[in-house]
């Protein structure tokens, strides 16, 4: 396969409701999609970057200037390229995990389409639906939290994973446990805005039966993250700390967690992602399918990687709607508390040309 070109495309799309994190609200995503197009199929890639530098060092200007000048010029010459290339003729440059992911992914879905292959079996999926929790934001109020988690409990979803910070934790989680009771599946994200001394604070979640807390500290420390296991009975998750499959080999053997979220961006792709899930595997540690509010392009990937038999809690693998009015693709949608595992070639699911275009703010063309 030969890469004529990528283009860069920038869309705007207004969230349904605004997302508060410990880190930044979003009221609106401002998202760069790859189009990879090669002398034998055309393939699609989400680079996940958010506007500014807060979950992690990438931001979207960033991604597009990497791309643009380093990672796109890099695959020049590749007579037969595949995406089992891409990783390695990028790997001389530092980071970049996000642009350098969906750079590879657009690469693969064109690969895939090509081959009429399914990017799910390519993986090695062994499920055709994936259950599907939600990330449910931080609120200005207890009343408000409740009306939102009850809403999605209603649509069928399996398990809610609340967003805490200090001043945003014991009482909202006992809320939600005293209003739907035990039997809800129920986790916290803490997006890295807890200290090494906040142990006792998060002990006290462990009363209620949580299946975890996700990225409590700084995602350098490992360390303290291990410590912090010895403090609390809540299995600890690491997010942001995981960069690759050998950071999940070093988490895991210090005991900083006992379960990880994997999220394809933010390790470099969906290969490294696999890489990540067989480590765990080998170590005994549940794995579950993260999220950053992608649109179709991005979830049919992450439900395709979701479906491998690792992925044994529900993820951050939501419908179209908990997102968006209108997705650029046909909606994913919530079934059973499900979403079906895509079947089409590549990532098997296409861009609507017209929706596209009505939230597409900026093209670009690069030849490689
Ligand atoms: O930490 O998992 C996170 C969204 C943006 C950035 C970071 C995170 C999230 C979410 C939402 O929790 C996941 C989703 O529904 O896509
Ligand atoms: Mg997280």
């Amino acid at each position: 396969m030969k890469l004529t070109g990528v283009e860069l495309r920038r869309i705007r799309m207004p969230l349904v409701a605004p997302f508060r994190t410990s880190f930044g609200t979003e009221t609106s995503r401002d998202i760069l999609l790859l189009r990879a197009v090669t002398d034998v199929a055309e393939g699609w890639g989400e680079c996940v970057a958010m506007a500014d530098p807060l979950y992690s060092s990438e931001y979207v200007d960033a991604a597009a200037d990497v791309l643009r000048r380093f990672l796109v010029p890099a695959l020049t010459g590749y007579r037969r390229l595949d995406a089992a290339a891409v990783g390695p003729a990028l790997h001389r440059f530092k980071g970049h995990r996000m642009a350098k992911a969906a750079l590879e992914t657009a690469v693969l879905d064109a690969e895939l389409r090509a081959e009429g292959r399914p990017l799910s079996r390519e993986l090695g999926a062994v499920h055709d639906r994936v259950p599907a929790g939600v990330s449910v934001g931080i609120m200005d109020s207890i009343g408000e939290l409740l009306d939102a988690v009850g809403g999605y409990l209603a649509e069928g979803y399996l398990r809610i994973k609340l967003k805490i910070q200090p001043g945003w934790d014991v009482e909202p989680v006992r809320a939600v446990r005293e209003r739907f009771g035990d039997d809800v599946l129920l986790q916290v994200d803490a997006n890295t805005a807890y200290t090494p001394g906040d142990g006792p604070r998060l002990a006290r979640l462990d009363p209620f039966d949580l299946l975890l807390i996700e990225q409590p500290l700084d995602e350098e420390d490992l360390l303290g993250h291990a410590r912090l296991a010895r403090q609390v009975r809540t299995p600890i998750c690491l997010d942001e700390s995981i960069t690759s499959a050998r950071a999940a080999a070093d988490a895991i053997t210090l005991g900083a967690c006992q379960i990880v979220n994997i999220k394809p961006g933010r390790v470099g792709g969906y290969l490294e992602s696999r890489r990540i899930h067989d480590v765990c595997a080998a170590h005994g540690v549940p794995v579950w399918c993260g999220g950053m509010l992608e649109t179709g392009i991005g979830r049919a990937a992450n439900v395709a990687l979701a479906a491998l038999p690792g992925f044994t809690l529900p993820g951050d693998t939501s419908a179209s709607d908990r997102y968006y009015r209108t997705d650029v693709t046909a909606p994913f949608v919530l079934a059973d508390g499900h979403l079906d595992v895509p079947t089409g070639p590549g990532i098997g699911v296409e861009p609507l040309p017209a929706a596209l275009d009505e939230v597409t703010t900026s093209t670009e063309w690069l030849t490689p």
